[in-house]
């Protein structure tokens, strides 16, 4: 038993990213579906105020935001590597930029193809999130905007594959692949679009990613899986403070915050901190005392108040 269990929602791109991960890695794993929009009541205990899609949780110790997720489930379950092939922290790099930048372009792309569609209730729920203004009316033309750039952005991946590899980093797939890939499958699969249908290589290549399946999923209630939180004990941590511009030591009061979409902080107790992760303790009487988990790399730390 893995213990892994994953917060999330089917027509999430960032959760489809992890769901193939666990398929690559073969993981067995227990599935919370979650709200696709505010309010998150069973999930909130957990993370204190982070609202992002998905979360890991494994016992009382909660993983925030896909790039640390994925480098969790590497920890846990080296074999086969995320990181195939190349250096490892280039692979994290090109997974930054399509998380963020392709993403945003594959979003204009697919909320163009069925945007209109959505609820009220959801479009102002985005708004708010993307701090942005989604107004119904021009969702079509922007998606005719971005399409440009997101053709131009993944003409780079069409190039990558031209001599025949089967993932971007050689035989098998890596961080970079995954990142690609949930882009790819909001535009291919959620949105239906045929904005990408000439670019062979790239179509056979996320043929490829969708092959890898979800690995071996369980439903598990979301009240299940705050208790399981409140009858665990958070894991030991692993390494210390390190020293930092702030000047935070272990115990200060921090808030982490996204720096791009879900502003909302986590409010906590610094426990670690090193030059790719942070964590923070924090209890909720529904869970008891959790280390909620965040990466460094687009995200706010600074002091809290007590
Ligand atoms: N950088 C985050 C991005 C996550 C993200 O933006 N997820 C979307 C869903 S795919 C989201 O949170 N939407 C709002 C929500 O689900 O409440 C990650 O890698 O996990």
């Amino acid at each position: 038993m893995s213990g892994i269990i994953l917060h999330h929602y089917a027509t999430s791109p960032f959760s489809e990213k992890v769901r193939i991960a666990f398929g690559i890695k073969k993981l067995a794993w227990q599935s919370v579906d979650i709200p696709p929009v505010m309010p998150k009541p069973d999930l909130m205990p957990l993370t204190g105020g982070y609202r992002k899609t998905p979360v890991l949780q494994i016992g009382a110790d909660i993983f925030c935001d896909t790039q640390l997720i994925l480098r969790e489930l590497e920890r846990r379950h080296p074999t086969p590597t995320f990181y195939p092939g190349l250096a490892r922290g280039l692979a994290e790099g090109v997974a930054f930029w399509a998380d963020h930048q392709l993403f945003g372009a594959a979003v204009a792309i697919a909320f163009g193809a069925f945007g209109d569609k959505l609820p009220d209730a959801f479009l102002e729920d985005r708004s708010k999130f993307s701090g942005r203004n989604i107004d119904r009316a021009r969702l079509k033309q922007q998606a005719a905007v971005m399409q440009g750039p997101l053709r131009a952005h993944l003409g780079w991946i069409e190039d990558a594959l031209a001599d025949n590899r089967a993932f971007l980093f050689g035989d098998a797939p890596s961080l970079a692949d995954l990142a690609v890939y949930h882009c790819v499958w909001f535009v291919r699969e959620r949105a239906r679009s045929d904005a990408l249908a000439d670019y062979a290589g790239l179509n056979a290549w996320a043929d490829r990613m969708k092959a890898f399946g979800h690995g071996e999923r369980s439903d598990l209630d979301a009240k299940a899986a705050v208790a399981a939180a409140r009858a665990a004990q958070p894991a030991p941590v692993r390494g210390t403070v390190m020293p930092n511009a702030l000047g935070l030591t272990a115990g200060a009061m921090v808030s982490v915050t996204p720096d791009d979409t879900g502003r909302d902080p986590t409010v906590g107790e610094l426990v670690a901190l090193d030059a790719q992760s942070v964590t923070i303790r924090r209890s909720a009487p529904e869970v008891g005392e959790v280390h909620v988990h965040f990466p460094r790399a687009g995200f706010i730390l600074v002091p809290a108040k007590a």
